[in-house]
């Protein structure tokens, strides 16, 4: 059986990493007979997370958005082949914070980079993967910012963006979203954090018991 690989997208601080660890917990224990992946983009290897920190660290307006399209196109191909295509060829569940979308986003919707170019870079890195969910964590990027102020760490570059930058990254999403419904869902973000695990996970559980997954009864 091939695995599953499923993708979070969204905004900053939108929740997505807390969604992810909430999600593997819940996989670890009501999932029977599986493997599990982790991992993140830019990132996933230590070549590739090499690559993560010539992006993330510094000046924010550092590189072209070419140049950030390319470098975060060689930095997934290094991941796709070494982790996430190996992991599904093994039948494992593979959850990804942030994959192609956030490239047609930051570079393409917001940094001026055409789709065109953009799906000649996935064919290029994917090998033809797309994933097989994507969910969309959708906030209004102040209470994003919001949230990473009061977590701290990368909020001086988030709000260094400037808020208009943030409000056409999360319309970017939206309309992807509406462009790709079979496969990006949307879920309201900016609810309690179990709310939105609550959705989450039961969306999840259908995909899982769809592809053969077996899931613990909620007695047992
Ligand atoms: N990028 C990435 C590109 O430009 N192109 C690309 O192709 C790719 C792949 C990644 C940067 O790289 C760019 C996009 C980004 O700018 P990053 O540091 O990994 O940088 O940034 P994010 O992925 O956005 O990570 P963040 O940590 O900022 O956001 P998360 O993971 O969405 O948010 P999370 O889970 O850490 O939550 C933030 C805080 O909010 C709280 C959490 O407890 C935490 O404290 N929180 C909530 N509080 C209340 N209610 C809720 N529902 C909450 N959900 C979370």
């Amino acid at each position: 059986m091939r695995g599953l690989f499923i993708t979070f997208e969204g905004g900053e601080g939108s929740g997505k990493t807390t969604q992810i660890q909430r999600l593997k917990i819940w996989i670890e224990k009501n999932c029977e007979k599986f493997s599990l992946c982790v991992t993140r983009e830019p990132g996933g290897t230590d070549d590739a997370e090499a690559i993560r920190g010539l992006l993330l660290t510094g000046s924010i307006q550092k590189w072209q958005p070419a140049t950030e399209a390319m470098l975060v196109s060689a930095s997934r191909h290094e991941h796709v082949v070494h982790v996430i295509q190996p992991a599904l060829q093994r039948g494992h569940i593979v959850i990804c914070d942030r994959f192609i979308d956030s490239t047609h986003i930051y570079q393409g919707f917001v940094g001026g980079i055409s789709g065109e170019v953009l799906d000649g870079l996935d064919k290029l890195s994917c090998n033809g993967l797309v994933p097989d969910l994507t969910l969309l964590l959708d906030v209004d990027s102040n209470v994003g910012l919001a949230r990473t102020v009061e977590r701290g760490g990368s909020e001086g570059r988030f709000e260094a963006k400037g808020e208009a930058f943030h409000q056409k990254v999360r319309q970017g999403f939206l309309a992807r979203a509406k462009k790709e419904p079979n496969r990006i869902i949307k879920i309201d973000a900016a609810r309690p954090l179990d709310d939105v695990s609550r959705d989450v996970i039961s969306i999840v559980k259908e995909l899982l018991t769809a592809h053969g997954f077996k899931i613990k009864e909620p007695n047992r």
